[in-house]
């Protein structure tokens, strides 16, 4: 296909990435202004009081902070962005475009569906609804479609894939490709759990078609995805990291298989770790979960070899513009393109939140951290900084090139990417401290400071507060650019950035090659999750009724 009918025939995907974005920021906008109160709450002020009956209490803010953030701003955002990146790096439409709108449209109804539940306070279970807890059926039906939804969209990418490797016989697919294609599949195999979880026990109980549940199973179906989910939320990073910032890095990619062998690791390793949520279930044989202590310390692996290669890509594009030095040449990134810099500083913080990972993976430290405000400053150094600003950093170039309109204000946007970094290490920095004191999760600690509370518990609150409530600023500041960069008249042409590799040797036939891979994914789950499975179907307690704890 020549150059001009391709970008002429990308008019469908970019229509699909815009408007997978749009859903995306605007849950995103809507989830953080939940963030922010419970910011606030934490450092003694607590608004919840005045805002009913909108929002009835802490946990349906809560909720609705999680499900918008965490789910439904990730989930949009990554399946039309990768939707979009396969067609451009095969540089191959989309064979059945009919099929990625009608994934869009059951996300959308799926998404609008629990919704309604979300915001009536009926549906206040947190973002990962372990049961007894119970929100009315359509809720759980609503997240259904969403995931179904983006099950159809990943149909869609494969499709489009068969189709082209019968016309490019022998040809290596390209790495954007590629790493995309990887996370699709990485996500269907890893929602089976959620999806046999709501399926065949939360519905028709929900629905009333059975009395009881049984708790331990369904957290146990809920980690088979919750687990895996982020990496499903981190791979579009890395594939960012890896080949699109070199190129805006003024470099090449370090290594090229080595990227491809990062990814094709997450698809082993990603799902069988579910247990390291779960070292405290009573449920679980302790052998299972150290075999999952094993195998998470095993997926650290991959994101150090990301860590080192992705540096050393830069290093390549900085040294290229001139940087000197062990350190000198940090200076010579493009520091003023605000795509650049928010990756950038998304990858630093994540530094942190990596090594906070393995200390939940180790199987007696977790016992010290489960279950306190520890966590919380990890996921938000992870799904919140690693993710989310990358995500943004995305969009900064993302949005121009799919609207051919101009970034409406670059300084404000690098602007942005400080603050958000400066703000989430203030934040994490007074979760994490908390934690390590012993303030649970998902708890008023405002409250919990007239019973408890140290002055140790109170600085380290207020940082949380006084973190979020820059961040809200930040989140502000991009919400601004994005809105004034799509009513802006100034057009601009902005490419997708996509690096070289550094040196051009042939991609070898195992790293482009499903099958060994797939194989092995299979045979490690079955391992890693059969066992307990079946042993807990063997031994299925449906007993459980509903409880609404939040009325
Ligand atoms: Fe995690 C809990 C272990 C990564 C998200 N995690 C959570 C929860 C979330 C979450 C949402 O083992 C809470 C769930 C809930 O609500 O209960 N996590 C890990 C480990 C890793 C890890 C070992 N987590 C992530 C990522 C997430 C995420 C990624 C989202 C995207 N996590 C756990 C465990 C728990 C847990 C337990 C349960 C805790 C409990 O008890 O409840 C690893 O995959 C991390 C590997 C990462 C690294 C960092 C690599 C660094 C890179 C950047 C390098 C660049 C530099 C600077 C240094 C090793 C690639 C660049 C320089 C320039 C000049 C630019
Ligand atoms: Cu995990």
């Amino acid at each position: 296909m020549s150059a001009a009918t391709a970008s002429a025939a990308f008019a469908t995907e970019k229509k699909l990435a815009l408007w997978h974005s749009l859903i995306a920021i605007v849950a995103l906008f809507l989830g953080v202004l939940y963030g922010l109160l419970q910011a606030l709450e934490h450092a003694g002020l607590n608004l919840y009081p005045y805002l009913q009956p909108f929002i009835m209490s802490y946990y349906q803010s809560l909720t609705l902070h999680g499900v918008l953030n965490a789910l439904v701003w990730t989930t949009f955002f990554i399946t039309g962005f990768l939707t979009f990146v396969t067609a451009k790096s095969l540089d191959k439409p989309m064979v059945y475009p009919k099929l990625s709108w009608t994934a869009f449209i059951v996300m959308t109804l799926g998404l609008v569906m629990a919704a309604i539940p979300l915001l009536l306070d009926l549906a206040s279970v947190l973002y990962t609804f372990y049961p007894p807890m119970q929100a009315p059926w359509y809720y759980y039906l609503g997240l259904t479609l969403v995931v179904v939804g983006s099950w159809i969209s990943g149909w869609s990418m494969f499709a489009t894939f068969l189709a082209w490797k019968k016309q490019n016989k022998g040809v290596a697919t390209p790495f954007l490709a590629l790493a995309s294609l990887i996370t699709m599949v990485l996500w269907q195999i890893c929602t089976l759990g959620i999806a046999a979880e709501i399926l065949t026990m939360i519905l028709p109980w929900s629905l009333g078609l059975i009395a009881g549940i049984d708790p331990q199973l369904s957290r146990t179906l809920f980690w088979f995805t919750g687990h895996p989910l982020v990496y499903f939320w981190l791979l579009p990073a890395y594939l960012s990291w890896y080949a699109m910032m070199p190129k805006q890095a003024g470099g090449k990619m370090f290594s090229e298989p080595l990227a491809r062998l990062a990814f094709w690791l997450f698809l082993l390793l990603s799902t069988p770790l579910g247990f390291h949520h779960q070292y405290v279930d009573p449920g679980v044989p302790p052998a299972w979960k150290f075999l999952h202590a094993i195998l998470t310390f095993s997926v650290f692996f991959p994101s150090m070899l990301t860590a080192f290669s992705v540096v050393a890509s830069l290093e390549t594009g900085a040294r290229a513009r001139g940087g000197k030095g062990w350190f000198g040449w940090i200076l010579k990134l493009p520091w003023d393109d605000p795509s650049f810099t928010a990756q950038a500083l998304a990858m630093i913080l994540f530094a942190f939140g990596g090594v906070g990972g393995l200390i939940n993976a180790s199987y007696n430290i977790n016992l010290v951290i489960h279950n306190t405000a520890w966590v919380p400053g990890h996921l938000h150094l992870t799904v919140g900084t690693a993710v989310t600003l990358t995500f943004m950093g995305i969009l900064y170039w993302l949005l121009p090139h799919l609207t051919g309109k101009a970034l409406w204000n670059r300084k404000l946007a690098v602007a942005q990417a400080w603050l958000w970094f400066v703000s989430m290490a203030i934040f994490s920095r007074g979760l994490h401290w908390i934690g390590l004191l012993g303030a649970p999760r998902r708890t008023m600690l405002g409250v919990a400071f007239d019973n408890y509370g140290t002055s140790e518990w109170r600085f380290a609150s207020l940082m949380t507060g006084v973190g979020g409530t820059f961040l809200y600023i930040s989140a502000l500041m991009f919400f601004a650019n994005m809105l004034m960069t799509a009513l802006s008249k100034q057009e601009a042409k902005v490419e997708m950035p996509v690096a070289e590799a550094l040196h051009t040797e042939a991609v070898p036939a195992w790293l482009n090659n499903w099958q060994p891979w797939l194989i092995g994914t299979v045979v490690l789950v079955v391992i890693g999750y059969g066992p307990v499975i079946v042993d807990s179907i063997i031994n299925i307690q449906m007993t459980s009724p509903g409880f609404t704890p939040w009325k």
